[in-house]
Order: structure tokens, then C-alpha cells, then sequence
């Protein structure tokens, strides 16, 4: 056998033990195709979505950080000493800054993400900007159980869920994520969760549909991936990101949409496509301050407290166990 097609054959068994191959492969068989939206975050896809947080039209990061950093003294405050911060899909670890920078005696910071780039970038970066702090990464899906060091077993800890993240989670999905959040932190544990609030499309539209094409390319970078990874044979000049506002679920879906009819090649099935049919890519949940207490109590949680900005954009929420 030639070392081409030797590799090949390799390639193709990757693909077929992947961890994601039979999520996608589930996912594509649906009426309405879709793909879960952590799949996003691949190297490529954090970088692009760093960039969205900078965008004019993406307002959720900048607006968070400046709530964040109104807030941080107060939660503070609460915080006892020698608690670990645990930060659930931490990408950048960018706003965790603006909460280290205020909360002294830690005894560890352990941020679980998906993208070993972005966790690896992080935990390096914050290493320099905070040299005593101890920072305890782990590469994964935040629904795992949180495992840390015996030494920190009997920390107190604060949970770190920011940038509306819940909001790819449908709100029964998301009330069964903050049970497990709080059975992870314990007694008297705390989470301080960012979620992003109900407003007029046209704010929300443009936010998940920027002028510069940044959403577009996030969007599309998923069947990128699925190339590379699974060995598909997705042409993205076929597809268009299209976000759309359903107001009786509340929610943005983003979708890739079909320029034409064609079939799609993966993991040896193929999946027809008509022309306009699409790919449902992520739900992005907007809540109203009571909708969410309301999901937050039902989790378990009690809320303590709530900012939000001027224009009432988004919201950053103190729960307690
Ligand atoms: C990271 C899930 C909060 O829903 O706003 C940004 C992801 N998608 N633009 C969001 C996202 C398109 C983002 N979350």
C-alpha cells in the first residue's frame, strides 16, 4: 500500500472513532438538520469568535465587562478567603481579569473549556498577569463533574458562567446545567452568571449578523471543521449564514442554508440538501431578569443579587447555594 493511501485509510478511522462523529452524524439525520453549537470551537472558531467580541454590533461582551467591573468590589465582598474560581467555557479568560484584579486570596482558578488552544493561551497569559494566583485547567465540556486537586476539596467555591453561555441551552437544558453547577460548588457555594436579556431585533439581528461578516465566518467555520475532522465534503461557498429572531421561543438561531440542492458526502453516508432547506447551528436564549430568576430558583439557586447597564442589554446575576 502507497503511504498516500495509507494515510488515507488512517484518516478515515479517525474520523469514525471521532468524539464528535456520531453527534454530527445524529444531528444530520434530524427533519430539521442541525449541529450542537460547542462544535463552534475549534482554534479557528475561538479566534473568530474572540473577534465577534470586538465587533460594533455585538454588544453582550463590552456591555458585560463594564457591568462586571461595577460589580466586582461588591462580589468581592462575598467572597470568603482562599475560594476557588471555577469558570465554566472559559475561552479567552478575558473578563475573568476584571473579577481577579478584585478578588485577593484565591487559592485556585480552574477554568474548563473545550479548546485547548484557548485554555492553553489563557491559563499561560493569566500565569504572567497573576503570578501567585494557581491556575488549574481543564480541557472539556463544562456538564462534566468538576474534579479538582484533594488539597482544594474543601475550598469554597464560585462558579463563573459569563458571556450568556446558558443561553445556547434550551431553558429546561439550562435548569438542568445549573442544578449540576450547583451540586459541583457545594455548599454554600455561589455563581455569578451573565445572561443576556430580551430586546428589539433590531439590536439582535445585526448582533448575530454583523456587516463585517465575522458571524457569517464563525458560522461557517463549523463545516470547515467537519471537513478536516470527519472528512466531509462540505463546499462552504454552498451555504449562508442566515440569524433569525423567533420571539414565542425568545430566542436567535443561527442556520447555514443551502444555496442549492446537493448531497453531502460523511463518514460514508450521504445527506441530501434541497435548495433554501438549512443547518441548524445554535439557539441563543434571551430572558427577561424575572424569566431568569425564576429558572435560577428552580435550579436550586437563590439570587442575591442582579446589575445590568443603562440601556438594560444584558444582566450579570449573584446566586447562591
Ligand atoms: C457565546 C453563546 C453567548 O450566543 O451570543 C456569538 C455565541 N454566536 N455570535 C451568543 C455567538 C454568534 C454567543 N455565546
Amino acid at each position: 500500500m502507497s503511504q498516500i493511501a495509507e494515510k488515507k485509510l488512517g484518516g478515515v478511522q479517525d474520523a469514525a472513532t471521532s468524539p464528535i462523529a456520531q453527534i454530527v452524524l445524529d444531528g444530520l439525520s434530524r427533519p430539521q438538520k442541525s449541529l450542537p453549537s460547542f462544535l463552534f470551537y475549534d482554534a479557528r472558531g475561538s479566534d473568530l469568535f474572540e473577534e465577534i467580541t470586538r465587533l460594533p454590533e455585538y454588544y453582550p461582551t463590552r456591555t458585560e465587562a463594564a457591568i462586571l467591573a461595577e460589580a466586582a468590589p461588591a462580589i468581592a465582598a462575598h467572597t470568603p478567603p482562599g475560594a476557588v474560581l471555577v469558570e465554566y467555557g472559559s475561552g479567552s479568560s478575558r473578563k475573568t481579569e476584571i473579577l481577579l484584579d478584585a478578588l485577593p486570596n484565591l487559592a485556585a482558578y480552574a477554568p474548563i473549556d473545550v479548546s485547548q488552544s484557548a485554555l492553553a493561551e489563557a491559563s499561560a497569559r493569566l500565569g504572567r498577569r497573576f503570578p501567585t494566583l494557581r491556575v488549574i485547567p481543564t480541557l472539556g465540556d463544562f456538564s462534566a463533574p468538576l474534579i479538582l486537586p484533594a488539597s482544594l476539596s474543601r475550598r469554597p467555591r464560585t462558579g463563573f458562567f459569563p458571556g450568556s453561555t446558558i443561553g445556547n441551552f434550551a431553558p429546561a437544558d439550562a435548569a438542568a446545567l445549573l442544578t449540576h453547577m450547583a451540586q459541583g460548588l457545594g455548599d454554600g457555594g455561589r455563581l455569578i452568571i451573565g445572561v443576556d436579556l430580551l430586546k428589539d431585533v433590531s439590536i439582535l439581528i445585526p448582533a448575530y449578523d454583523d456587516a463585517a461578516g465575522v458571524t457569517a465566518a464563525f458560522n461557517l467555520n463549523i463545516l470547515a471543521r467537519l471537513n478536516r475532522e470527519l472528512g466531509a465534503d462540505f463546499d462552504l461557498q454552498s451555504f449562508r449564514h442566515e440569524a433569525r429572531f423567533y420571539a414565542a421561543e425568545s430566542r436567535i438561531e443561527m442556520h447555514l442554508v443551502s444555496r442549492r440542492r446537493q448531497k453531502i458526502g460523511l463518514l460514508g453516508c450521504l445527506f441530501p440538501l434541497e435548495a433554501g432547506e438549512s443547518i441548524h447551528t445554535e439557539n441563543s436564549y434571551k430572558y427577561s431578569i424575572a424569566q431568569f430568576q425564576a429558572l435560577a430558583e428552580l435550579a436550586g439557586w437563590s439570587c442575591r443579587r442582579v446589575w445590568t447597564d443603562d440601556g438594560d442589554l444584558f444582566s450579570v446575576h449573584e446566586l447562591d447555594r
